[in-house]
């Protein structure tokens, strides 16, 4: 998929060349996060709506910083991007965003009609200093950060904590999302559990504590784990497990969702846990950077984006569930045949109290219970980037450190092997 979305980008990078800016829309998303199909919909679609011709350049990212450093550092003309919550305040605080317009003429504005009020709550807590981020960000997918586990090999009770990842039955059998916020996130719920426990601390309060110490620990805990790990990733962890070649995995619901459909397929039983320490819930959100060159084309695109429609194309591909609180949403994910109900009436109103739809896709109100949401560090990110680079680091000094062993001793041996083979030979000419 990556491959093609690669081609279709260069294709319409070249195309580009032979376009007015106003006529081209460049997009920004997370990898495996669209179904493919909407994108030349929203071209034809766009100019039923405004008669203006649209091709869209359509670009892909694994991790927020990635994404973040070619718009802070590149000042990339992106028109549209979909970062994730603690990076919408952190670009709110710098002033790179740009406030959405709801305008949209005659065309329906769903963007307000459908959004859930349990996201416009999240997304109004944000902390984008005087702004909200309401105005800034229109949500796209939501979810957790929790344990996908293969259930031939983990028990529901060894998956039911974090510390589930520094268990060494499972040596070579980990994998973790290189994605050090959410990982310190979920690792200071479990060292900090206790604490939260007592009441001498809340969940929430620890989603800002970027102190020294929080960081240590965290750092400590994680150079435990390292040992085990078998692969630190953004994408390639959901295949490790249906696979069976990772049994335990550090995750997000969407991943998760994506792979325990796949694996069923295959006779393969893959289960998601919320650890009973508390977790974090997350918001990716669509955005238009004060560098966009088609603010018009952006707007139509975040608002087709969330026509109920397209939205269940998009959960149906990517696994990830929308911020659409529409009951046609709700709707097409109700299956009274394979799950048992649960409340979501937090997310689309009174009516929905016990519906019987997937939880690892809109997990339950006790569930949302226990959780927390991050927040930006400002200036102290830079020490959560190097302590993560520091926890993922030695496994690729130890082995540079092995690598360049082998090379001397193959030097040395090559030099002694040929000074043995030169002696010989000259000892040979004397005789
Ligand atoms: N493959 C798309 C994944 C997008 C998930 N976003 C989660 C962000 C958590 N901070």
């Amino acid at each position: 998929m990556k491959k093609l979305l690669t081609v279709v980008a260069a294709a319409a990078l070249l195309a580009s060349c032979m376009q007015n800016r106003d006529q081209i829309l460049k997009v920004y998303n997370w990898s495996d996060y669209i179904d493919e199909s909407v994108i030349p919909e929203f071209e034809q679609w766009y100019e039923e709506q405004t008669g203006l011709k649209i091709k869209v350049i359509y670009q892909t990212f694994d991790v927020n910083e990635t994404m973040l450093s070619k718009i802070e550092k590149g000042h990339e003309d992106f028109d549209v991007l979909c970062p994730s919550d603690y990076i919408i305040e952190r670009m709110l605080q710098n002033h790179l965003l740009l406030p959405i317009d709801r305008n949209f003429g005659e065309t329906p504005n769903y963007i307000d009609e459908n959004l859930s009020p349990y996201v416009r709550d999240r997304f109004d807590k944000m902390s984008g200093g005087k702004d909200n981020a309401n105005d800034y960000a229109v949500g796209y997918m939501w979810g957790t950060t929790g344990i996908l586990y293969n259930a031939k090999y983990v028990t529901d009770e060894e998956a039911s904590t974090w510390d589930v990842i520094r268990n060494p039955k499972f040596a070579d059998k980990i994998f973790i999302k290189d994605s050090p916020r959410d990982v310190f996130s979920q690792i200071i719920i479990y060292l900090r559990h206790d604490d939260v426990l007592a009441g001498k601390v809340t969940l929430d309060e620890l989603m800002t504590d970027s102190s020294d110490d929080a960081l240590e620990a965290v750092e400590a805990y994680m150079k435990q784990v390292r040992p085990l790990v078998a692969g630190w990733e953004a994408d390639f962890g959901k295949d490790q497990m249906t696979q069976e070649r990772g049994w335990v995995s550090l995750n997000w619901s969407g991943d998760a969702v994506w792979a325990i459909e796949e694996a069923e397929e295959m006779g393969v039983d893959l289960r998601y846990s919320l650890p009973k320490e508390g977790f974090a819930v997350w918001f990716d959100g669509w955005v238009i950077p004060k560098f966009a060159q088609n603010i018009t084309a952006a707007k139509y695109w975040i608002n087709f984006m969330s026509r109920p429609d397209i939205v269940i194309r998009n959960v149906d591909v990517t696994g990830y569930v929308s911020v659409s609180g529409a009951p046609e949403v709700l709707e097409a994910f109700i299956d009274e045949e394979k799950y048992e109900p649960i409340d979501l009436s937090y997310f689309f109103g009174p009516g929905a109290d016990s519906v019987c739809v997937n939880p690892v896709l809109y997990p339950d109100k006790a569930d949302i219970e226990r959780s927390t949401q991050e927040h930006d560090w400002g200036d102290r990110t830079p020490e959560l980037v190097a302590m993560w680079s520091r926890v993922k680091g030695e496994n690729a000094n130890g082995m540079t450190v092995v690598v360049v062993a082998v090379f001397l001793a193959a030097l040395v041996a090559i030099a002694v092997y040929t000074r043995v083979v030169k002696k010989k030979k000259s000892r040979g000419r004397k005789r």
